[in-house]
Protein backbone atom coordinates (compact mmCIF):
# COMPACT_ATOMS: atom_id res chain seq x y z
CA UNK A 1 0.00 0.00 0.00
CA UNK A 2 1.26 3.51 -0.90
CA UNK A 3 2.63 5.85 1.94
CA UNK A 4 -0.33 7.89 1.18
CA UNK A 5 1.85 11.57 1.05
CA UNK A 6 3.69 11.87 -2.41
CA UNK A 7 5.82 15.21 -2.43
CA UNK A 8 5.04 16.38 -5.98
CA UNK A 9 6.77 19.27 -7.99
CA UNK A 10 3.25 20.82 -9.22
CA UNK A 11 1.59 24.50 -10.30
CA UNK A 12 -0.22 25.23 -7.44
CA UNK A 13 -1.17 28.55 -8.09
CA UNK A 14 -1.37 30.46 -11.63
CA UNK A 15 -2.72 33.76 -11.24
CA UNK A 16 -0.97 36.58 -11.92
CA UNK A 17 2.95 34.62 -11.96
CA UNK A 18 4.65 33.31 -14.60
CA UNK A 19 4.41 29.60 -14.70
CA UNK A 20 7.75 27.49 -13.18
CA UNK A 21 8.57 30.31 -10.62
CA UNK A 22 10.16 28.39 -7.70
CA UNK A 23 6.97 29.87 -5.62
CA UNK A 24 4.99 28.09 -7.31
CA UNK A 25 6.20 24.69 -6.53
CA UNK A 26 3.76 23.24 -3.81
CA UNK A 27 3.53 19.96 -2.17
CA UNK A 28 0.54 18.03 -2.55
CA UNK A 29 -0.83 15.42 0.08
CA UNK A 30 -2.69 12.66 -1.31
CA UNK A 31 -6.15 11.75 0.10
CA UNK A 32 -6.37 9.12 2.51
CA UNK A 33 -6.04 5.63 0.34
CA UNK A 34 -9.31 3.56 1.01
CA UNK A 35 -9.10 0.23 -0.44
CA UNK A 36 -11.43 -2.00 1.48
CA UNK A 37 -10.94 -5.88 2.00
CA UNK A 38 -14.28 -7.38 0.48
CA UNK A 39 -16.34 -8.94 3.31
CA UNK A 40 -16.06 -12.45 3.59
CA UNK A 41 -19.19 -14.62 4.44
CA UNK A 42 -19.58 -17.68 6.31
CA UNK A 43 -21.80 -20.46 4.78
CA UNK A 44 -23.75 -22.49 7.30
CA UNK A 45 -25.77 -25.61 7.19
CA UNK A 46 -29.08 -26.05 9.29
CA UNK A 47 -30.48 -29.26 11.14
CA UNK A 48 -34.05 -31.10 10.32
CA UNK A 49 -35.44 -34.41 11.45
CA UNK A 50 -35.73 -35.48 8.08
CA UNK A 51 -32.11 -35.13 5.84
CA UNK A 52 -30.35 -38.27 6.32
CA UNK A 53 -26.79 -38.05 7.55
CA UNK A 54 -25.19 -39.59 5.00
CA UNK A 55 -26.83 -37.44 2.43
CA UNK A 56 -25.08 -34.41 4.31
CA UNK A 57 -22.00 -36.05 4.54
CA UNK A 58 -21.65 -36.11 0.72
CA UNK A 59 -22.97 -32.67 0.68
CA UNK A 60 -19.64 -31.56 2.92
CA UNK A 61 -17.89 -33.90 0.64
CA UNK A 62 -19.02 -32.60 -2.97
CA UNK A 63 -19.39 -29.23 -2.28
CA UNK A 64 -16.79 -28.13 0.50
CA UNK A 65 -13.95 -30.06 -0.34
CA UNK A 66 -14.36 -31.84 3.41
CA UNK A 67 -12.24 -35.09 3.92
CA UNK A 68 -15.01 -38.19 4.83
CA UNK A 69 -13.43 -37.65 8.51
CA UNK A 70 -14.24 -33.85 8.43
CA UNK A 71 -17.83 -34.41 6.86
CA UNK A 72 -18.82 -36.29 8.90
CA UNK A 73 -17.47 -34.55 12.28
CA UNK A 74 -19.64 -31.49 10.62
CA UNK A 75 -22.85 -32.89 9.91
CA UNK A 76 -22.36 -34.38 13.58
CA UNK A 77 -21.83 -30.76 14.86
CA UNK A 78 -24.93 -29.37 12.85
CA UNK A 79 -27.16 -32.56 14.22
CA UNK A 80 -26.18 -31.98 18.10
CA UNK A 81 -25.95 -27.93 17.89
CA UNK A 82 -28.28 -26.94 15.28
CA UNK A 83 -25.79 -25.18 13.29
CA UNK A 84 -22.36 -25.14 11.84
CA UNK A 85 -19.97 -22.99 9.63
CA UNK A 86 -18.70 -25.16 6.85
CA UNK A 87 -17.04 -22.41 5.16
CA UNK A 88 -15.94 -18.85 4.82
CA UNK A 89 -15.79 -17.59 0.78
CA UNK A 90 -16.21 -14.27 -0.75
CA UNK A 91 -19.86 -13.54 -1.83
CA UNK A 92 -20.20 -14.75 -4.97
CA UNK A 93 -18.10 -18.52 -3.92
CA UNK A 94 -20.38 -18.05 -1.03
CA UNK A 95 -23.56 -17.59 -3.02
CA UNK A 96 -22.95 -20.68 -5.40
CA UNK A 97 -22.33 -22.82 -2.77
CA UNK A 98 -25.46 -22.19 -1.23
CA UNK A 99 -27.21 -22.37 -4.59
CA UNK A 100 -25.54 -25.96 -5.07
CA UNK A 101 -26.66 -26.92 -2.13
CA UNK A 102 -30.06 -25.88 -2.16
CA UNK A 103 -30.77 -27.43 -5.86
CA UNK A 104 -28.87 -30.62 -4.99
CA UNK A 105 -31.12 -31.01 -1.43
CA UNK A 106 -34.20 -29.91 -3.55
CA UNK A 107 -33.82 -32.49 -6.36
CA UNK A 108 -33.62 -35.42 -3.96
CA UNK A 109 -36.07 -34.10 -2.04
CA UNK A 110 -34.47 -33.36 1.04
CA UNK A 111 -35.39 -30.04 3.31
CA UNK A 112 -31.60 -29.64 4.41
CA UNK A 113 -30.92 -25.60 4.44
CA UNK A 114 -27.97 -23.87 3.14
CA UNK A 115 -27.55 -20.27 4.00
CA UNK A 116 -24.97 -17.14 4.37
CA UNK A 117 -24.26 -14.41 6.67
CA UNK A 118 -21.63 -11.66 6.34
CA UNK A 119 -18.91 -12.61 8.49
N1 LIG B 1 -30.79 -34.45 11.97
C1 LIG B 1 -30.66 -35.27 10.80
C2 LIG B 1 -31.04 -36.71 11.12
O1 LIG B 1 -31.10 -37.07 12.28
C3 LIG B 1 -29.23 -35.23 10.23
C4 LIG B 1 -28.82 -33.89 9.75
C5 LIG B 1 -27.55 -33.38 10.04
C6 LIG B 1 -29.68 -33.10 8.98
C7 LIG B 1 -27.12 -32.16 9.57
C8 LIG B 1 -29.26 -31.87 8.49
O2 LIG B 1 -27.56 -30.19 8.29
C9 LIG B 1 -27.99 -31.39 8.78
N2 LIG B 1 -31.25 -37.53 10.09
Amino acid sequence: MSSGVSVLTQQTTGAAKPPGDAEDVGVVVDSKPKTKRPPLYKVMLLNDDYTPMEFVVHVLERFFGKTHAQAFEIMLTVHKKGVAVVGVYSHEIAETKVGQVMDFARRHQHPLQCTMEKE
